[in-house]
């Protein structure tokens, strides 16, 4: 029997080759992948942030760790989408101008396609015009901006400003997440709402597009 832990540690110490190879075995013993995710995925990256903080960690033990995280993601993601059921509304998503952390707004893309969404993911560092044209594209129920620093933060009214002055503001929701976001910001910007984490963003995603 594997020790879900050891992804904790994989995750925590960089190492992307135990990640894949725990979370494989851990699959494979029909452990959830919602279980892994919240268990010992997430709390690992909060302490790698806990660490960069405080001076113990500095960037290339970040970018190790994100991509050992990314790496079980990696696996966990296509059977979070699987379940699919019939179209719940469609999405488009994506990490606003000058952030690359992308890790949170795929779980969050995963999530609302395992939920039934049609999710278009446009990446990170999206400009708001790619936004307003993917807006014009898909024709979304739902935009979602994710940020997870505080100096991108402002990017996502920047965004919300574009939806307006494009006249596309009323044709869609917006929902913001990303850790330094608060439901304060989202109202100050403009936005319908705000989620803490990708669970409860599938959760507001339905409220907001019923
Ligand atoms: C991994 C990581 C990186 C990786 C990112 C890899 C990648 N591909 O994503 C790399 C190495 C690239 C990186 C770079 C930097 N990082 Co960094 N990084 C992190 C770290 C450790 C983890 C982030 C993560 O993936 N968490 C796990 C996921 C699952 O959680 P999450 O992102 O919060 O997402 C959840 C929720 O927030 C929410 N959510 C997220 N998005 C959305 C969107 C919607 C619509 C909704 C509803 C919900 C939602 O749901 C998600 C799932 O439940 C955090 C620390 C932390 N604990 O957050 C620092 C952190 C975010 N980084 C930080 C910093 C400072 C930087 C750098 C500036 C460092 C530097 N000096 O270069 C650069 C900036 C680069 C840039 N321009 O973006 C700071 C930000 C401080 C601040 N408040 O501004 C943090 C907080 C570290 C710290 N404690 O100081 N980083």
């Amino acid at each position: 029997m594997v020790d879900p832990k050891q992804l904790y540690d994989a995750i925590l110490n960089g190492d992307h080759k135990t990640a894949v190879a725990v979370t494989e075995q851990a699959l494979s013993e029909g452990i959830a992948p919602l279980e892994l995710i919240t268990k010992y995925m997430s709390p690992a990256m909060d302490e790698v942030g806990r660490r960069f903080e405080c001076e113990e960690y500095f960037v290339p033990e970040l970018l190790l760790s994100g991509r050992a995280m990314k790496g079980a993601l990696g696996l966990l993601q296509p059977l979070l989408a699987a379940s699919r059921a019939a179209l719940a509304g469609r999405v488009v998503i994506g990490t606003v101008k000058g952030d690359l952390h992308d890790i949170g707004k795929n779980l969050v893309a995963s999530m609302l396609e395992g939920a039934g969404f049609e999710v278009h993911d446009l990446g990170a560092d999206v400009s708001p015009d790619e936004f307003v044209a993917a807006v014009q594209e898909h024709k979304p129920d739902l935009v979602c901006l994710s940020a997870l620093l505080t100096v991108t933060m402002p990017a996502m009214r920047d965004v919300v400003d574009a939806l307006k002055a494009a006249g596309l503001r009323d044709r869609v929701r917006v929902m913001i997440g990303g850790a330094p976001v608060t439901t304060e910001f989202a109202s100050e910007i403009g936005a319908d709402a705000y989620a803490e984490n990708a669970g409860v963003a599938v959760t507001v995603a339905r409220r907001l597009t019923t």
